[in-house]
């Protein structure tokens, strides 16, 4: 097979121009492209709306009754099944921990009940079935449901779609498609040429519905989508085995058939993307050699809008690193605030516990007080900072989702202007920004008991002063609790306020790179002109060799 040479031949060949006319804008791509090369499995995932029966038809298709479903949003981890020689199940840690588990138990750590808001700090759960040997090579992935509630589910999905080989997008009939499933669809176009719509609950609606809503179905995908998508109606019922066995027949038997070429066509489809975009930016190079000196430089002023348009984007990106750190300290506040009645009454009778044994002297009293609170707060802290883990670092997470929605719009207003000006658009795609999960800050507390206390501390006989010295502890707790709740809210809210600032210099430098790209391509001069129509003949001919590889035929939209 030749696929993979041309491909890489392909691959290298944009590489190298775009290190020639230095467009770093493509850079994240390139690596995106190459971790992809670099997996040996094909990932067949999940995704849609919660409550749309993902995680239902996964268990119906693979003949488990493993993963967690329900009425209310269920799965919050994202979860890999595959073939292995024995049963077992792999919790990872967003911390690198990995820990074995046995099969049965996955539960505690995907669904929402067990793990709330992922408390448990689960990166993802990946399980291994000997039942799943006739699927050998596929990785079947459930993600958490979108657009609940519950945002953090929400943001792990759309964290994992740029690993996705086949993409199966789940869409209950009831109601059936949002405009948010079409975006989804529209997205996942940038990663895999292989996507599928399962519109499951199928048994919901009578015959009529069944035909109105496939039409009306195929209809939105038609009009709302630049690439195919096949539709597979669904359901778990009796009676609906013919839908179910379409499923497997046309999607996943052909996927483990055609393992190695499903792959080869995902990357084809990759490099086919990077090879048009490096095409658009060197039309645009070519077009701008055409204009006179004093043209090129309007043309120049009207496709990047000039400096104001560039720092109105830079201004929207630092507003939004502004607008999703700002309230963190107070959310935090908040949050933490509710937690301080529990932690007082826990330490007093944790207090009343201990004092009864400290009865030496009142200095060995309040040394073994200072020792035990300092103990306890430390333990109390790094219980609060876990079990909130996911409302701490959720801004983070936000902040990634706006920026890189914001650079997309840029680049979008920038297409529509290179199409004005010189009638070529500039497609180009954001590769999300990566969210750098925020570490949880040490915990440190400072010294509790006063110097007064201390200086009488020899003079003082314990047994007259007991009640005295208890009730002085009690006092003691109280401001010890708030000082150490205000100090964990600043070090959380530092810790993702330097977490944002990190992603807003990212995406200022992204900004910055496009548009020091743009204005060098645009600068370039006749005499340049020969030397980039052979690079993009050669680019071109790449993208014909690439196009005469497509081995899997796309799928139709049209319903089965
Ligand atoms: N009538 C009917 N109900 C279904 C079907 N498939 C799933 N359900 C029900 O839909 C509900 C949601 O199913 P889940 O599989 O938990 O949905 P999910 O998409 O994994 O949900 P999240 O994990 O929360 O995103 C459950 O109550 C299922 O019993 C179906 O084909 N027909
Ligand atoms: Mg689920």
């Amino acid at each position: 097979m030749n696929e993979l040479p041309e491909i890489n031949a392909a691959v290298l060949t944009a590489e190298n121009i775009c290190r020639r006319y230095r467009i770093a804008s493509l850079d994240a791509f390139f690596l995106s492209c190459r971790a992809f090369a670099a997996q040996n499995v094909l990932n067949i995932a999940v995704f849609g709306r919660f409550k749309a029966g993902k995680s239902t038809f996964l268990n119906h298709t693979l003949g488990v009754a493993l993963l967690p479903t329900g009425v209310i949003p269920v799965t919050t981890v994202v979860t890999e099944l595959e073939y292995g020689p024995v049963p077992q199940a792999q919790v990872i840690h967003h911390d690198g921990r990995i820990e074995t588990v046995a099969v049965d138990r996955i539960g505690e750590f995907i669904s929402e009940s067990e793990n709330p808001e992922n408390s448990k700090h689960v990166a993802r759960v990946h399980v291994e079935l000997p039942s799943l040997g006739r699927y050998r090579g596929i990785r079947f992935v459930d993600t958490p449901g979108l657009e609940s509630v519950l945002e953090h589910n929400t943001g792990t999905s759309l964290d994992w779609l740029p690993n996705v080989g086949l993409a199966i997008v789940a869409v209950a009939v009831d109601p059936p498609l949002s405009q948010r499933d079409i975006e989804l669809l529209q997205t996942l176009g940038r990663y895999t040429p292989n996507i599928s719509l399962l519109l499951t609950k199928f048994d919901l609606l009578d015959e009529d519905g069944r035909a109105e809503v496939l039409e009306y179905v195929t209809k939105q995908l038609a009009l709302g989508l630049d690439h195919p998508v096949k539709v597979y109606p669904y359901s778990i019922r009796p009676g609906f085995e013919s839908l179910r066995a379409a499923v497997e027949v046309d999607l996943l038997l052909p996927a483990r058939d055609e393992l190695l070429t499903h792959r080869l066509e995902i990357l084809r489809h990759k490099a086919a993307s990077l090879l048009a975009e490096c095409s658009g930016y060197l039309t645009l190079a070519l077009k701008s050699t055409e204009a006179s000196d004093a043209d090129r430089e309007t043309l120049r002023q009207k496709i990047c809008g000039g400096q104001d348009t560039l720092e109105d984007a830079r201004q929207s990106l630092r507003l939004i690193a502004r607008h999703t750190a700002g309230p963190c300290r107070e959310s935090f506040q908040r949050l933490l605030k509710k937690e301080e009645p529990a932690i007082r009454r826990r330490l007093l009778t944790g207090l009343h516990e201990q004092f009864p044994s400290w009865t030496r002297n009142l200095a060995a009293a309040l040394e073994q007080f200072d020792e035990w609170l300092a103990a306890s707060l430390i333990r109390e802290m790094q219980a609060l900072s876990s079990a909130h883990l996911a409302e701490f670092t959720e801004p983070a997470r936000r902040a990634s989702r706006q920026l890189s929605q914001s650079l997309q719009d840029f680049r979008n207003r920038l297409s529509e202007r290179t199409l004005q000006t010189l009638g070529v658009p500039l497609q180009t795609h954001e590769i999300d920004l990566p969210v750098e999960q925020p570490r949880s800050p040490d915990v440190r507390v400072g010294k509790i008991f006063d110097r007064n206390w201390e200086l009488l501390s020899p003079i003082l006989p314990m047994p007259l002063i007991r009640g005295f010295i208890e009730r002085h502890f009690e006092a003691k707790i109280a401001g010890a609790v708030f000082m150490n709740l205000s100090r964990l809210t600043t070090q959380w809210d530092e810790t993702v306020r330097s977490s944002i600032q990190a992603m807003e210099k990212e995406a200022l430098r992204r900004l910055d790179d496009l548009a020091l790209t743009i204005s060098r391509l645009t600068a370039s001069a006749g005499a340049e002109a020969a030397a980039i129509r052979r690079d993009l003949a050669e680019l071109a001919r790449h993208r014909a060799a690439l196009e005469s590889l497509q081995t899997t035929p796309h799928p139709a939209t049209e319903p089965r």
